[in-house]
């Protein structure tokens, strides 16, 4: 079994967290709804993030060392762009 589905998990929070963040940082107002737009062209990747959401606990059940350390780092770059997204 491989990570697909914890992997598009992951991209799919951390677009969501991204906006988050980048709308709420300066308060919210009008120029805010121009930042939605990306999310709405990137919708299939939200999809995908929910679709096959129950596979997950089985991917890490079976998760070897490369895809820990894959799944680590791409856990670790998401983090670290969302917190640059909340940052002023
Ligand atoms: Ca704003
Ligand atoms: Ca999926």
């Amino acid at each position: 079994m491989d990570i697909k589905e914890s992997k598009e998990l992951l991209v799919g929070l951390e677009l969501v967290s991204v906006t988050i963040g980048d709308i709420a940082k300066d308060g919210i107002g009008a120029d805010d709804i121009a930042k939605l737009l990306p999310l709405l062209s990137q919708f299939q990747s939200l999809i995908d993030a929910v679709d096959g959401i129950k596979n997950i606990p089985s991917e890490i059940k079976d998760i070897d060392q490369l895809e820990l350390i894959e799944l680590g780092t791409q856990a670790y770059e998401m983090i670290k762009n969302i917190i640059a997204a909340f940052k002023k």
